[in-house]
């Protein structure tokens, strides 16, 4: 039976397949458990929550080995009973979904029952891989990059437009119309964009927030605008402090044409070695907040409770 002192909080982390959820979340549990470490929330009990997929997950994280898409597995329930420093305990559901089944809401317009349930209600967080952002293709900057090169536009025979072709600003600010509406969901909730992979995102020397305005501009005035009534905030998280060695899963994948573009890249991660050696491992957990930096992914968290 729940406990009537114990205040239930529903989080939906949403995100573009290889966006980080999973990692996030990943990170997110050994932060929690790590009692050397100070931070906003931290782990309570275990309740009748069952912790399998979390201590799975965390497994693979500290062995700074990429995550296997959560296609391969479905979705899976995570929950977490947390406590803040007053000693308020607080269970977090998140459950962790594959991005397909977001991709097919904008694709396909189709939503599983599980998934509607949980995007229902309760406040958002949105993962955006930094180092994945597929920006529109302006007209003017092809016709300068031609004239620039010197080489003559080609004509090019039509072909027909699919979904897949939208960039990703759009793909995710029609993902947030549709949950702030019914029947999916509701309007004026507290929303969260973590720009994931920031050790990636980072050397452009911008701040979350004006990542967010230069790279994916719709997606900021859409947020800005309030049409939809979204209290919201940029992160940058780099929850795994780097570059982790390539899971051989993924990379059987690509082998078979779904991910071509890793295909060339190797499998060992350029920082994993050295993110091996951290002392604690959860000091390789980066959040950026402004100018601001920690290690607490507790902290949005906290801010999306409120
Ligand atoms: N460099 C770097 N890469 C990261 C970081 N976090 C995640 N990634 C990479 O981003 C990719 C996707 O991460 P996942 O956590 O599996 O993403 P996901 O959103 O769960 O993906 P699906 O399960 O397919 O929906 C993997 O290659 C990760 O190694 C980070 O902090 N830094
Ligand atoms: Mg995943």
């Amino acid at each position: 039976m729940a406990n009537p002192d114990r205040k239930m909080v529903s989080i939906s982390i949403i995100g573009l397949p290889g966006s980080g959820k999973t990692t996030f979340l990943a990170a997110l549990w050994e932060l929690v458990n790590e009692r050397r470490l100070p931070k906003v929330l931290r782990f309570h009990s275990i309740g009748d929550n069952d912790q399998s997929y979390l201590r799975k997950i965390v497994k693979v994280w500290r062995s700074a080995k990429e995550q296997a898409r959560t296609r391969l597995i479905g979705l899976s329930a995570v929950k977490m009973n947390l406590q803040n420093g007053v000693g308020n305990v607080v269970q977090i559901t998140m459950p962790d979904a594959p991005g397909e089944d977001f991709r097919s809401m904008w694709e396909e317009r189709e939503l599983g029952r599980v998934l509607g349930d949980s995007l229902a209600a309760g406040s958002i967080m949105l993962l955006v891989n930094g180092n994945k952002v597929k920006g529109p293709a302006w007209i003017t900057e092809r016709a300068t990059q031609r004239r620039a090169i010197k080489v003559q536009k080609v004509e090019v025979l039509p072909r027909d437009w699919e979904p897949s072709f939208a960039p990703t600003q759009v793909q995710l600010v029609d993902l947030l119309q549709q949950i702030s509406h019914p029947p999916v969901g509701r309007a004026c909730r507290k929303i969260v964009v973590m720009i994931s992979a920031w050790d990636k995102a980072e050397g452009e020397g911008l701040t979350p927030d004006a990542f967010l305005v230069q790279k994916l501009p719709l997606l900021a005035q859409y947020l800005e605008a309030g049409r939809d009534g979204w209290t919201y905030r940029a992160y940058g998280v780099s929850a795994q402090g780097g570059e982790y060695d390539r899971n051989a899963e993924n990379a059987e994948k690509n082998e078979e044409g779904e991910e071509p573009e890793k295909k060339a890249k190797p499998a060992k991660g350029k920082d994993a070695d050295r993110l091996r050696e951290v002392d604690i491992p959860a000091n390789r957990i980066r959040l950026v907040f402004g100018e601001r930096e920690s290690n607490d992914l507790t902290e949005p968290l906290q801010w999306l409770m409120n």
